[in-house]
């Protein structure tokens, strides 16, 4: 790591304001990754990371007001179920209020509306939602109860960077059945803890002149120092599709992941290019009852299954 770019992370987290609850953010991931080690016939459980949403920047440290982006957190929590599906366990680590896997249809369709009160004044599932409802409640239930789901909320970037930090190193003993799914859409630009205002900013200062720091990337610390082993996927955004593959080739080489998810924002939902060194594989639904997250998890369980094999093949040569 060269000493400027060292510098700069030591200073985010050093004057990043602690978790709270951080101790028990760490004890909780450590019962997860404990219980999720083997399998009962003794193979090695795969632990995905999924990060999830939107990071915010607060602009007050009382925080008023803070920046945001477009996040809703739906690719985050459509993927959670599609690898809890194909047998991973998974720390959904996502912004607080955005979607959650097993009631997607939250936060936008009230849960209310699901439900009608009898002529006996006892509640019950409206018939037309009656199998959605179950099959989701089924689902979670058995997610939870098997182990295999542990949601982590953040809201801040700086929550987020420390978490992940914290994430990433309660997996790290995993090795090669360690995935981290880096959906979140992280912001680039931060105003650091100790240049800004405690208070509520004033407007009768007048306009308001703000200095944002770039956002030190923490994906090739996570790659060389957090969980070296892991298998890596980042996603990269783009509004400009001129732009969009040299990114995510761009993103690839500079931050050793193993694979770039490259997606378009206004076509995100239909379409992503996964990009890896020696191939770029367009995934397309054909119609609104597909969801495009089946099929790239579909294929990033493959990735990782090579990989694991690779590494295993390392290990024995
Ligand atoms: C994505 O590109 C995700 O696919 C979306 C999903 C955020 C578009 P929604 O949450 O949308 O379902 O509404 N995430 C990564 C975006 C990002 O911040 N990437 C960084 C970058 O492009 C790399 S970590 O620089």
């Amino acid at each position: 790591m060269d000493e400027s770019f060292s510098a700069e992370v030591d200073s985010f987290f050093d004057s990043a304001p602690p978790l709270p609850d951080g101790e028990n953010i760490s004890k909780r991931l450590a019962d997860f990754i404990a219980r999720n080690q083997r399998s009962s016939e003794g193979k090695p459980i795969r632990v995905v990371c999924v990060s999830s949403g939107g990071t915010t920047v607060p602009l007050e440290q009382r925080c008023v007001r803070y920046i945001d982006n477009f996040s809703s957190g739906h690719r985050g929590a459509t993927s959670t179920e599609y690898f809890i599906k194909a047998g991973y366990a998974v720390i959904f680590l996502h912004r607080r209020g955005t979607y959650q896997p097993y009631c997607r249809y939250l936060p936008e369709d009230s849960f209310l509306d699901f439900f009608e009160v009898t002529e006996d004044s006892t509640i019950r599932v409206c018939e037309e939602h009656a199998k959605e409802v179950n099959q989701a409640i089924r689902n979670y239930r058995s997610a939870v109860e098997r182990g295999q789901l542990l949601k982590i909320p953040f809201t801040s970037i700086f929550e987020y960077l420390q978490v992940l930090r914290i994430v990433a190193g309660s997996m790290k003993s995993l090795e090669s059945s360690a995935m981290f799914y880096l959906a979140a859409a992280v912001s680039d630009f931060y105003v650091p803890w100790e240049s800004m205002a405690v208070h509520k900013i004033q407007s009768a200062g007048g306009p308001l002149d703000m200095r944002l720091a770039p956002v030190p990337k923490m994906l090739s610390l996570l790659r060389k120092e957090w969980a070296p082993m892991a298998f890596c996927i980042s996603f990269k955004l783009e509004t400009d599709s001129e732009i969009l593959l040299k990114k995510a080739d761009m993103a690839l080489r500079k931050y050793g992941m193993h694979v770039v998810v490259a997606n378009e924002l206004s076509t995100r939902k239909k379409e992503v290019i996964v990009v890896t060194e020696g191939s770029k594989v367009k995934l397309r639904i054909k119609d609104s009852n597909e969801e495009v997250e089946k099929k790239l998890v579909d294929l990033l369980v493959d990735h990782h299954s090579n990989y694991i094999d690779l590494e295993n093949k390392n290990l024995v040569i």
